[in-house]
């Protein structure tokens, strides 16, 4: 029956195939975005072409819901979570939108049916990669579970030109390469170019007379940019909500141009707009902050700046009146690196709006809450006061007076205690006097948590015990979680298909405690033997990724063993390093028979100015090279670095993993989220109790996680009692030989001291407790490999590890958040009729 050829018919024939889901929608739309975007057909199209193609197909089928959710949210004046944060580190959209949107298998059989491999198409995705490690991803992980639990929010950061930096290896060495992200567009972003506010920076303030003749202060800038917003839609799963993800591009602000370009200084407009656009330029690649960073003080304050214009220019189209900011609105900051939103809504308020002091702190103080991530000293941030003076002048006036108000407190609470005033004061007096921006986010937020219930006991009682005993009330836990979308389904689909399968729903996807209906199957040999399977499906493909990325061939039969992460002294890389060089001395010396065959796999980026991390990267080359490389070896043992690990490379590592490495020294992993990825995807771990895996091990029961090491206590109490790394060394004869292994030379052509800053270090201070902690790991490390020759037991090890994981989706973080910390409900968008 052919259609009548009515204007009417064809637009809703062309409406259907715009956003319609099935297969014939699909196919059409991609042709057509093909043709008309990218100006191609089939028979030319590079795979770039089809996968913008294909980006562009799976957004226009996001935007109806998009528009959807923000005429609700608005209409209705939902209460909104606006998340604050400098990284987002988001991974590639394709595959995990069309998850969300359900349309995996059609986009599949279409892919076919035009002769064409969807997971090509997915691979030729760049991702974002706007984040340094975990803090940037629980970001894009948060955002995404917050549209599953059709949370209204907006996250708020900073669109970066240049994200992390990628990484390569050379001669063993890491060297950075810059990640020129948006090369060849961004099909995901729709630039807003008429939202866009002034940012000031530098000047004076000065005091004036308002019309009701009170005095007041305000900023008198000396150079002002403008920041411009870029959209992102975040799709959530199995619903029509989806929320925002607004980051902000530098750019020069027209008047400022002009005034140079009127007076004749071309040059001069030329470069205010470079110096302008540098802001937003590129990501600080670092996990813990650079001291006294101009530019990053300027990107931080850029970004929250932006984001509180646009807070109050929301509410004020909407709701109306900015009494009622804090009902509509709730910040979190994640870390302090937005905390300076804090000071600038009470600069908005106060300067711009009119309020008194009072009222203004008032809305301030309900508005925000903080989540710390870290306890180690070195990773608090604090600003200069002069950098803050010849910065942002009007900003430190407003901290001061926030600082005496606050101090008053303290006092009339701590009768007479001035030394707990110095360490509570907003200011560290000192040599030179710096702004803390801990002690900010806390004065200024209604609540503060920590991400893993040790962490946050820790924060209680060490980094922020003045302030916890002044104000018990507001310290919370939330710990950490992943979206399992993304983790699970996304990077491990035949795992996903098989626990479907058992379970007999897919419900476990949105509702991943229902993982816990594998249990009853556990002891069932034909799902031990599929998910052996699946295990050993997914070690193959990573086999042969491995081989033609690093030319280094992994035997797939063998137990993967991996540590995938940032490198820092304190995740002590350096310990899992030792134990190579003790299964390759023994392999030497002919007692290989209590090891299994294992595949030592690492991953992961150094900060481009930490020598030490670098250092230890250039080690795990080295020692590859040698053990790779000996005949005598004979594929007990191999080790592989795998390049540049991100998201992508991530979820390539996740599946294939039979151990997780997370051996951090106890008390200094605040959460860990990797842990979470991996034992979500069957991985049994070798951990401290430090962080997430204190609850992970409750979770999947301690028989199967392989503890070892000292308590955070422990350590600390070693520390404080006098600890003496060279101790170990002189008593371990093992130690001593391993560590003596590498300044043989033999791993490095002969060379004695390349390695000396690492290995002295060890011996002589060992800040992080590697030797202290070398047998327990030793020893530990034996009951692996000796679990894993019994793979009956390792499968049900396995299986109950996935079967349990289920409270470390971020959907449980997002819905902790909601109750507890941000007082607000879900508001789901109605799916549309018909
Ligand atoms: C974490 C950071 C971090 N904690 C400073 N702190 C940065 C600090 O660029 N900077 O200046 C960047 C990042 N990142 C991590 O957060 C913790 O180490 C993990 O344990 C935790 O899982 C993660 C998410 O909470």
């Amino acid at each position: 029956m052919s259609t009548p050829n009515t204007p009417e018919s064809l637009d809703s024939e062309r409406e259907r195939t715009r956003t319609g889901m099935s297969k014939a929608a699909l196919k059409q739309d991609f042709l057509d975005n093909l043709f008309y975007i990218q100006g191609r057909f089939l028979e030319v199209a590079t795979p770039h072409d089809l996968y913008m193609a294909a980006a562009f197909t799976t957004r226009d089928r996001l935007l109806e819901r998009w528009v959807k959710s923000a005429q609700l949210f608005k209409s209705s004046h939902a209460r909104t979570v606006c998340y604050l944060s400098a990284e987002y580190l988001l991974g590639p959209h394709l595959a995990s939108n069309l998850v969300n949107l359900g349309i995996t298998e059609n986009a599949r059989e279409v892919s076919e049916e035009l002769k064409l491999d969807l997971d090509s198409i997915i691979e030729e995705e760049e991702e974002p990669g706007l984040g340094n490690g975990g803090l940037g991803r629980l970001a894009a992980c948060f955002m995404e579970s917050l549209s599953t639990c059709e949370v209204p929010a907006i996250g708020y950061g900073i669109r970066y030109e240049f994200g992390i930096f990628d990484q390569a290896i050379e001669d063993g060495w890491q060297v950075e390469k810059t990640d020129n992200w948006l090369r060849n567009g961004n099909p995901w972003e729709i630039p807003r170019p008429k939202i866009c506010f002034p940012v000031g920076y530098g000047g004076h303030t000065e005091s004036y007379r308002d019309e009701r003749g009170q005095m007041r202060q305000r900023w008198q800038p000396e150079l002002e940019i403008n920041g411009v917003a870029y959209d992102t839609p975040i799709l959530g799963y199995g619903t029509e909500n989806v929320n925002l993800l607004r980051l902000w591009k530098a750019e020069a602000s027209e008047s400022f141009d002009f005034q140079a370009f009127n007076t004749g200084d071309y040059y001069g407009a030329v470069y205010a707009k470079i110096e302008a656009e540098t802001i937003s330029k590129v990501l600080y690649p670092n996990d813990e902050p650079e001291i006294g960073k101009e530019l990053r003080l300027k990107q931080q304050y850029f970004f929250v700046s932006c984001s509180m214009q646009d807070m109050i220019r929301l509410h004020q189209n909407t709701v109306g009146p900015l009494e009622s900011f804090a009902d509509k609105f709730v910040a979190q900051l994640n870390d302090t690196h937005p905390a300076l939103a804090v000071v600038e809504l009470m600069r908005l308020l106060l300067d711009a709006h009119g309020m008194s002091w009072d009222q203004a702190w008032g809305i301030t103080h309900r508005t925000f809450c903080y989540t710390n991530h870290t306890l180690l000293p070195e990773a608090l941030e604090t600003w200069s006061v002069n950098l803050f003076e010849r910065l942002l002048p009007r900003h430190l006036e407003i901290i001061y007076e926030i600082n005496r108000r606050f101090l008053d407190e303290v006092r009339v609470h701590f009768l007479g205690d001035e030394a707990r005033i110095w360490r509570m004061s907003l200011i560290a007096e000192g040599d030179e006097r710096r702004v803390r921006m801990a002690n900010l986010a806390v004065v200024g937020s209604q609540a503060v948590n920590g991400v893993a219930e040790l962490h946050s006991k820790l924060v209680k009682a060490t980094l922020f015990k003045d302030f916890a005993e002044l104000w018990p009330g507001r310290f919370h836990n939330v710990t950490n979680g992943v979206t399992p979308r993304r983790f699970m389904v996304v990077a491990n689909p035949r795992l996903a298909q098989l626990i479907t399968k058992t379970c007999g729903h897919e419900d476990w996807i949105r509702d991943l405690e229902r993982l816990r209906e594998l249990e009853a199957h556990v002891d069932e040999a034909g799902l031990q033997e599929q998910w052996l399977t699946v295990k050993r499906a997914a070690k193959q493909d990573l086999a042969a990724w491995m081989k033609q990325a690093t030319g280094v061939q992994l035997d797939p039969e063998s137990l993967f063993d991996v540590q995938a992460k940032r490198f820092h002294e304190y995740k002590r890389q350096h310990l899992k390093v030792l134990h190579i060089i003790r299964c390759y001395q023994r392999i030497k010396q002919g007692l290989s028979q209590d090891l299994v065959p294992r595949a030592f796999i690492f991953g992961g980026k150094a900060a481009p100015g930490y020598f030490m991390a670098k250092l230890m990267i250039k080690l795990i080359n080295a020692v590859g090279a040698v053990i790779n490389n000996d005949p005598h070896v004979n594929g007990w043992i191999r080790v592989a670095f795998m390049p540049d690990f991100n998201v992508k490379n991530g979820q390539r590592l996740y599946p294939a993993a039979d151990l997780s490495e997370q051996i951090s020294l106890a008390g200094k992993e605040a959460s860990g989220t990797g842990n979470m990825k991996f034992s979500m995807n069957g991985a049994l771990t070798i951990g401290t109790l430090d962080g997430a895996n204190v609850e992970i091990r409750e979770a999947v029961g301690e028989d199967n996680f392989f503890l070892f090491g000292m308590t955070a206590e422990e350590a600390l109490q070693r520390q404080m009692t006098g600890y003496r790394p060279w101790e170990h060394y002189q008593s371990d004869a093992k130690l001593k030989s391993d560590i003596d292994l590498i300044n043989s030379g033999l791993f490095s052509h002969g060379d004695t001291q390349i390695f000396r800053p690492l290995t002295d270090n060890l011996v002589n201070h060992d800040p992080f407790m590697v030797l202290a902690d070398y047998r327990a790991y030793l020893d530990c490390q034996k009951t692996v490999s000796e679990t894993y020759k019994d793979t009956q037991r390792w499968t049900r090890m396995s299986i109950l590890n996935v079967a349990r994981i289920g409270h470390f989706s971020s959907d449980r973080a997002i819905r902790d958040y909601a109750e507890h910390i941000w007082k607000i409900t879900p508001k789901p968008i109605e799916p549309a009729a018909g």
